[in-house]
């Protein structure tokens, strides 16, 4: 049997994995070749899912805990993926706020399941600016010095650094980084990329089709990892919105989104990402927030008006989570009085999340 080829794309949360994993597959779907993904997240009803799925592509989620600690359902996962489309390649995303990947699941992929899967170099993609503020100027970028600890370890321990959002730099500014970057992390293959615009993706392809792979494996201390880990408060929320008369749905998220990120800039909190996404019959609008310093940025747009909406919210803050869903649900609730839209929470998860326990850890 052929094996098939599985891509783990790292990076901290916001760092554009989602979207490069969505690049990826068109690219290789558009060569004839089938493709299955992979989302992962603490809770459940994840944007990044609803996400890959709109965009057409087959998906599996392994909610409830990172690949690390799930690493059977990871393989149940891959076995579904494998039943229903036979692909040539999974692609799969971990928790953005995860390390130690190559010890606890590139390597017992390696190990135990060698005869099915051929194991790509791991990249951890890098948002360029959180590369400026943690790795540049060696401070913690909003964050704590936990947090940190865990974003510079999950660059440590890449075959492929691939900083990406490259769209966004000036060529000097990008070629500067990049070469700091290559001091800093000399055991790691460095290119830039943009899942945007595709820049940089033939030779990353090129570079995640080496035979070598998981070379790093990472000295961490997992106290310091699950202190960082629980710093950052998680909601995931699901709300049933109706009105009387159709609202406009783009603008109700964009505005709930920076009222939102309005409250969290008052306590402060660094917003590590911050995801919205509202469908309606008519279609997804779906808007991202990778920082407290940062305007809104589309993935989808659909405008028009609607009396009914589906919306889910996930959001990753170094904050409490408690007050995390308190300012989420004083904000929906203010703005669903204003614009007369009734609203009705489905689902909804907060907490920090636990120890990382792995099931392997193979160094
Ligand atoms: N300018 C720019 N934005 C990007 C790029 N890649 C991702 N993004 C944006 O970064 C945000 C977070 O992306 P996402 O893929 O969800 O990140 P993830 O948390 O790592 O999965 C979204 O608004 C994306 O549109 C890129 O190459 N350039
Ligand atoms: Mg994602």
């Amino acid at each position: 049997m052929k094996k098939i080829k599985f891509i783990l794309v790292g990076g901290f949360l916001g760092a554009g994995k989602t979207t490069a994993l969505c690049r990826l597959a068109r690219y290789f779907t558009d060569k004839g070749l089938r493709v299955g993904l992979i989302t992962n997240d603490q809770a459940n009803n994840l944007v990044d899912t609803h996400a890959v799925k709109i965009e057409g592509f087959n998906v599996e989620e392994i909610p409830g805990g990172c690949f690390c600690c799930k690493f059977n359902d990871l393989i149940k996962a891959a076995d579904k993926l494998i039943a229903k489309v036979q692909p040539d390649l999974i692609l799969a995303e971990p928790v953005g706020s995860c390390t130690d990947l190559v010890a606890t699941v590139i390597k017992p992929l390696k190990l135990y399941h060698k005869d099915n899967f051929s194991i790509a170099p791991y990249t951890t993609l890098l948002d360029p600016r959180r590369a400026k503020e943690i790795i540049v100027s060696g401070k913690f970028g909003g964050f704590s010095g936990n947090v940190a600890y865990i974003f510079k370890k999950q660059l440590e321990e890449s075959d492929i650094i691939a900083l990406n959002k490259i769209d966004t730099l000036k060529p000097a500014q990008s070629h500067n980084l990049l070469s700091l970057l290559k001091k800093k992390f000399p055991n790691s293959k460095i290119i830039g990329i943009s899942c945007l615009t595709g820049k940089g993706f033939s030779r990353w392809i090129k570079a995640a089709g080496a035979e070598k792979s998981g070379s790093n494996i990472l000295d961490l201390d997992y106290d310091i990892y699950a202190k960082g880990e629980a710093e950052l408060g998680w909601l995931n929320s699901v709300a049933e919105l109706c009105a009387k008369a159709p609202f406009s749905t783009e603008e109700f998220l964009k505005t709930l989104t920076l009222r939102i990120k309005g409250s969290l800039n008052k306590i402060p909190a660094e917003i590590a990402h911050l995801k919205l996404a509202l469908s309606t019959g008519l279609g997804n609008s779906l808007i991202h927030l990778t920082r407290s310093s940062q305007g809104l940025e589309f993935f989808k747009k659909e405008s028009g008006k609607s009396i009914k909406a589906r919306l889910i919210v996930n959001a990753r803050v170094h904050v409490d989570p408690e007050a995390l869903r308190g300012i989420f649900i004083d904000v929906l609730n203010k703005l669903c009085k204003e614009e007369g839209v009734g609203f009705r929470i489905r689902s909804q998860q907060y907490f920090r999340p636990g120890r990382p326990v792995p099931v392997y850890r193979i160094t």
